[in-house]
């Protein structure tokens, strides 16, 4: 792929960047986008099923559809893609990664800079006493869920609808105002807040650069998109940083 020079001289000089990631960036790990072909869960839509109002209704049918993501998940191996991601992270003097997927492969690539900013699917609730808890039995065996004090647990994740975590999202938004580089990675620039970064990062002064397979709203803002899979691309534009 031929990168624009100005691009690379960036990414080689500047000391700080921010990394926006999406479902896009999990998928050559196999794991199916949100809004893809692939995306569709028998007939639901993510936003239908990631509320808390789906869960209240039927919590099974939504622990069903996170119980079915888990067991693929736990199947799944990080892909180059987030490997680069991780070692940028040792490169740069000042790194932040904002991921808005639960899945978990950033951290099993390496990444420790991070926020999970919708939440982590291997992370429980208790719906009761708002008690956080690793379950990482795969499948789950009776669905949903209960806790030890007989409430229901739900996934650790941010629902539409839902705010996001504020320690997670003061951090993420003092990182897009003051970063060089803003690089988004496999997302359709669809969900909010996360969705106003790039505009954010842009009116701040830094460099926007786009990866996905396609154009999307966010390529009006980014100085440049690159078209392509995240695994073919990052690791072509790492490759590039002699210094690396
Ligand atoms: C909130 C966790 C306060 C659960 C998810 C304006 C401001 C604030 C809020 C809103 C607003 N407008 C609307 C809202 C409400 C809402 C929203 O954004 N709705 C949407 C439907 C319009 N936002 C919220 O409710 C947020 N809360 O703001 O609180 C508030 C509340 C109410 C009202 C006002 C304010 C909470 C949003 C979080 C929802 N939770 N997930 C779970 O995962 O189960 S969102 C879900 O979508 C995932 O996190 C996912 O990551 C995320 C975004 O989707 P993408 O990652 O972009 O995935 P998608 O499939 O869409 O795209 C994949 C892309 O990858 C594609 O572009 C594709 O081309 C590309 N691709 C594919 N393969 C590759 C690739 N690219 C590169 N390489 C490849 N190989």
């Amino acid at each position: 792929m031929n990168f624009q020079e100005e691009m690379l001289e960036k990414f080689r000089t500047s000391r700080n960047i921010v990394v926006v990631t999406g479902s896009g960036i999990s998928a050559e790990s196999g794991v199916p986008t949100f809004r893809g072909a692939d995306g569709l869960w028998k007939k639901y839509r993510a936003e239908e099923l990631a509320t808390p109002r789906a869960f209240n209704s039927n919590p099974e049918l939504v622990w069903e559809w996170y119980d079915w993501r888990r067991q693929l998940i736990g199947k799944v191996e990080p892909n180059s893609g987030h490997e680069i991601i991780a070692r940028m992270e040792d490169y740069y003097q000042e790194f932040l990664l904002i991921t808005q997927n639960v899945d978990g492969l950033h951290r099993k690539a390496g990444s420790n800079n991070m926020v999970e900013i919708h939440g982590n699917i291997w992370r429980v609730r208790c719906t009761h006493e708002e008690t956080i808890t690793y379950l990482e039995e795969n499948p789950i065996g009776k669905l949903p869920p209960m806790c030890e004090c007989g409430a229901l647990l739900r996934p650790d994740v941010v629902w539409f609808g839902e705010s996001l975590p504020i320690e997670g999202l003061v951090k993420a938004e003092k990182a897009i105002r003051e970063c060089d580089i803003l690089l988004v990675v496999g997302t359709s620039g669809y969900v909010y807040p996360v969705a106003s970064f790039p505009m954010a990062a842009k009116a701040a002064g830094a460099m926007v650069v786009e990866i996905n397979i396609e154009r999307t709203p966010i390529s009006l803002v980014a100085d440049f998109t690159l078209l392509g899979k995240a695994g073919d691309i990052l690791p072509e534009l790492w490759n590039r940083n002699p210094k690396k």
